[in-house]
């Protein structure tokens, strides 16, 4: 996701942790802010592109070598690469996270890679191959032209909730799915959202998470096929169907990352 993705993802998950779970965080991160998640889910996007940072550049996504729309599917052995996917990387920083061998700026780095790469696994275009995760199909939005993994990190997102400040944005939008998490449209479902994490296997868990996400690709982000989709305009009736599908992707990413978190501070304390 791009940054209002992240933001959003983050302020939910602060709307849903337990107690302790946000006391911890707070004093790992060195924050007593309420953006004390929200202004730390970005970090893992600033640093991939430093000589520091290179090894995590495969971190944020799995390339699933599938063929939409006709199939989707991931498939750890065949499209985690060997320098890491958002997979390993979430199973890795989780246990880092869980480490007390670990010094304190340790675990807050893992903390910081587990918000973002929980977000990062909800956005159906990191679980896809299709031209390195659509950033080679160029389309169009408002008559511009731009790339389809742009759209769908960043355009519809911004439509969706108004261009703004990044935080007062997100805060808003966040607010609207936590009430629709709580008592609104997601209430009945938010449930199943937590039916496949299992704490016992941080990989399986994220490999169940990545396959609901990459079924999308198919309905909504290919629904015709990769070539169809080359010059079009996105930003009318595929942004109508592709909206709500969004939406509830960074709902379910913030409420699992509330949930996930929960179960390294319980395990950890
Ligand atoms: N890794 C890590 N923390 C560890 C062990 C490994 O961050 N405690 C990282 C380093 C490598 C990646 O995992 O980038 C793959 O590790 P391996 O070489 O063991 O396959
Ligand atoms: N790994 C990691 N961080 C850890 C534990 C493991 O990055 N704290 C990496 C090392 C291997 C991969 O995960 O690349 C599999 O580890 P294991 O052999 O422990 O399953
Ligand atoms: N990306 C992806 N799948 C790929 C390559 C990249 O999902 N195979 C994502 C990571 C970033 C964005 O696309 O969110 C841009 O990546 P880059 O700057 O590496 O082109
Ligand atoms: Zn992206
Ligand atoms: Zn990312």
């Amino acid at each position: 996701w791009g940054g209002l993705g992240h933001i959003t993802t983050a302020y939910i998950a602060s709307n849903f942790v337990s107690n302790s779970t946000e006391a911890y965080l707070k004093q790992l991160l060195r924050s007593n802010e309420s953006d004390y998640m929200a202004k730390v889910a970005s970090w893992a996007d600033s640093i991939r592109y430093t000589k520091w940072g290179r090894f995590t550049s495969t971190f944020h996504f799995i390339d699933a070598h599938d063929n939409p729309p006709e199939s989707c599917n991931v498939d750890f052995e065949r499209d985690c690469k060997e320098t890491g996917c958002v997979i390993t990387a979430l199973a890795n920083y989780t246990e880092q996270s869980l480490d007390p061998g670990l010094p304190a700026w340790r675990r807050a780095q893992a903390a910081k890679f587990v918000i973002h790469f929980v977000g990062d696994l909800h956005q159906p275009l990191h679980n896809e191959d299709v031209s390195r995760g659509g950033n080679g199909i160029h389309v169009k939005w408002d008559g511009r032209d731009y790339n389809l993994h742009h759209v769908w990190d960043s355009s519809i997102a911004e439509k969706l909730i108004g261009r703004g400040k990044p935080y007062l944005v997100a805060q808003k939008w966040s607010a609207a799915l936590t009430e629709k998490i709580t008592g609104g449209a997601y209430a009945d479902e938010k449930e199943t959202w937590l039916a496949d994490l299992d704490f016992g296997d941080f990989e399986a868990t994220a490999m169940a998470w990545s396959r609901e996400c990459n079924s999308l690709v198919c309905g909504y982000v290919f629904p015709e096929g990769p070539k169809a989709i080359v010059g079009q305009e996105l930003s009318g009736e595929y942004y109508e169907r592709a909206a709500p599908i969004l939406e509830k992707q960074v709902a379910r990413a913030g409420y699992r990352m509330a949930a996930w978190l929960d179960r390294i501070v319980d395990e950890y304390k």
